[in-house]
C-alpha cells in the first residue's frame, strides 16, 4: 500500500488528538503508526507475503478470539454481580468455602482452555523453525551502520555486497522534503527468487542488531559469535521492508532492510548482472586513475561509508574530524593502514574486507584531498592491494 504526504499528515494529526485525549499508551500507539504507515494503521496484524506469516496471523486471529470471548465472559459475570447483586440491593454474601465442585471447574476448564492455544501455537512454531530442505542460504550480518549479503554458493551465486542507507543526507536535515520511503530505501537491496525457500543465517560483526522484515515474517536476532537460522517462502512479486530491530548505536534507525523478491528469470538474470560487476571491478583493479577520477569515485565511496561516524564536511562525530587529521595529512602508508585495518577496538571497522581495492584506493584519496587537506597525492587500487599482501 502506498504510503503519500497526505496520510503523513493525517498520522501527525491524529497523533496530536491522542496526545491530548489518550495519554501515554496512545501516544505509543500512534508512534508505531507514524513509522510503519498506513499498514500498521489498519489495526489488525498484516499477514504478509509468506504462508508463515499466513498461520501467525491465523493463529493470532484464534487466539484474540479465544481472549475476547474469555473477557467476555468474566467481565460479563463480574458486572453483572456488581449491579444486581450490590449492597444496596440488598443483597447477602453466600457463606460457603473449600467447594471441591467449583475448585474442579476453575481447575479442569482452564486446562483445557490452554491445550486448545497451545495445539495451534506449536504446530505454527514447528512451521517457523522448520529450516531443512531450503533452496538457497544467504548469510546476512549485521555491521554498525548497514547489513551485508553473501549468497552461499550452491549454484555459482557466489554474490556478497553490502547494503546501505540510501535516504539523502538533504532529507535527513530537512533541507529537502522527505521522500516516500524515508530511511526505508538502500543502495542495494537483498535480491531473492518468488516461490524459493530461502534460508537466512544471521549473525552480528560488531554489536547485536536484528534482522526484521515484517512481511516475510522473520525476525532474527543478530548476534556476534553466533549464527540464528530463519527462512521466508515468499509468494508473491515485490518489494519488502524492514528495519533493524535492536538498538544498536548511533545509527540504529538508519540500517533499514529492503528485499526485493523477482521471478526466477529475473533472479538469474540479476544474479548474473552482479558477476559481470565484479568481473569489471577485477578490471578495474588492474589500472591506474587520475585524482579526479579518485576523487570523483571516493566521494561516493565516503557518503556511503564514512559520512555516518566522520560527518558530511569530514567535521568528525563518532569518529575523529577527517578536515586537518594528523593521519590524513601524513603518511599515505599509515592512513591507508587505517582504511584496511581499522582501529582495534574503535568503532572504526576494518574496511579491508567490506570495499574492493579500487573504492578503498577512492576514498583514502578522497580524504587526503577533500575537507581542505589537499595534499595532492593518491592511492592507487595496486597500492591497496600491496598493502593488504603486507
Ligand atoms: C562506525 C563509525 C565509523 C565509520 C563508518 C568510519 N569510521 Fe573512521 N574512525 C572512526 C573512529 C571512532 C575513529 C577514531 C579511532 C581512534 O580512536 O583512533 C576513526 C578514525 C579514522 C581515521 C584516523 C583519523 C585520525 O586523525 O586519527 C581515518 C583515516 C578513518 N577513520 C578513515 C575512515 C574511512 C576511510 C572510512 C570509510 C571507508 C571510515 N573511517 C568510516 C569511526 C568510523
Ligand atoms: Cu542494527
Amino acid at each position: 500500500m502506498l504510503y503519500n504526504m497526505e496520510t503523513r499528515e493525517m498520522c501527525l494529526e491524529a497523533k496530536r488528538l491522542l496526545k491530548l485525549a489518550l495519554g501515554p499508551v496512545l501516544m505509543l500507539t500512534s508512534a508505531v503508526v507514524m513509522a510503519y504507515g498506513p499498514e500498521a494503521a489498519q489495526v489488525n496484524m498484516a499477514p504478509g507475503a509468506t504462508a508463515v506469516g499466513r498461520s501467525i496471523y491465523d493463529l493470532h486471529m484464534v487466539i484474540l478470539g479465544i481472549c475476547t470471548v474469555i473477557g467476555i465472559g468474566v467481565f460479563g459475570v463480574m458486572f453483572y454481580s456488581i449491579i444486581y447483586h450490590r449492597k444496596s440491593k440488598g443483597a447477602v454474601p453466600a457463606h460457603f468455602h473449600e467447594s471441591t465442585k467449583v475448585e474442579i471447574a476453575w481447575t479442569v476448564i482452564p486446562f483445557f482452555i490452554l491445550i486448545g492455544m497451545a495445539v495451534p501455537a506449536t504446530s505454527t512454531l514447528l512451521q517457523i523453525y522448520d529450516n531443512d530442505d531450503a533452496e538457497m542460504d544467504v548469510l546476512i550480518t549485521g555491521f554498525q551502520w548497514k547489513w551485508k549479503y553473501e549468497y552461499i554458493e550452491e549454484n555459482g551465486e557466489n554474490v556478497t555486497f553490502f547494503s546501505n542507507l540510501r535516504t539523502p543526507q538533504s532529507e535527513i536535515r530537512n533541507s529537502q522534503p522527505k521522500g516516500e520511503f524515508y530511511l526505508l530505501e538502500v543502495d542495494e537491496p537483498l535480491v531473492i527468487p518468488v516461490d524459493t525457500k530461502v534460508r537466512f543465517l544471521i549473525t552480528g560483526n560488531d554489536v547485536i542488531h536484528s534482522w526484521w522484515v515484517p512481511d516475510l515474517a522473520v525476525k532474527r536476532d543478530a548476534i556476534p559469535g553466533f549464527i540464528n537460522e530463519a527462512w521466508a517462502k515468499v509468494n508473491t512479486v515485490g518489494v519488502y521492508r524492514g528495519q533493524c530491530a535492536e538498538l544498536c548505536g548511533k545509527d540504529h534507525g538508519f540500517m533499514p532492510i529492503v528485499v526485493n523478491v523477482v521471478s526466477k528469470e529475473d533472479y538469474a538474470t540479476w544474479l548474473t548482472g552482479k558477476q559481470a560487476e565484479a568481473a569489471a571491478v577485477k578490471e578495474l583493479m588492474a589500472q591506474t586513475f587520475t585524482l579526479d577520477q579518485l576523487m570523483e569515485r571516493g566521494a561516493a565511496v565516503y557518503a556511503r561509508n564514512c559520512l555516518a561516524c566522520h560527518g558530511a564536511n569530514g567535521e568528525g562525530g563518532l569518529g575523529k574530524p577527517i578536515a586537518g587529521s594528523a593521519i590524513a595529512t601524513g603518511d599515505v602508508g599509515v592512513h591507508l593502514d587505517i582504511g584496511i585495518n581499522g582501529v582495534p577496538g574503535t568503532a572504526m571497522q576494518a574496511f579491508g574486507n567490506q570495499l574492493n581495492d579500487v573504492d578503498l584506493a577512492a576514498v583514502i584519496t578522497y580524504q587526503r584531498n577533500a575537507f581542505g587537506n589537499n595534499m595532492g597525492d593518491m592511492v592507487q587500487p595496486i597500492d591497496v592491494y600491496n598493502h593488504k599482501k603486507g
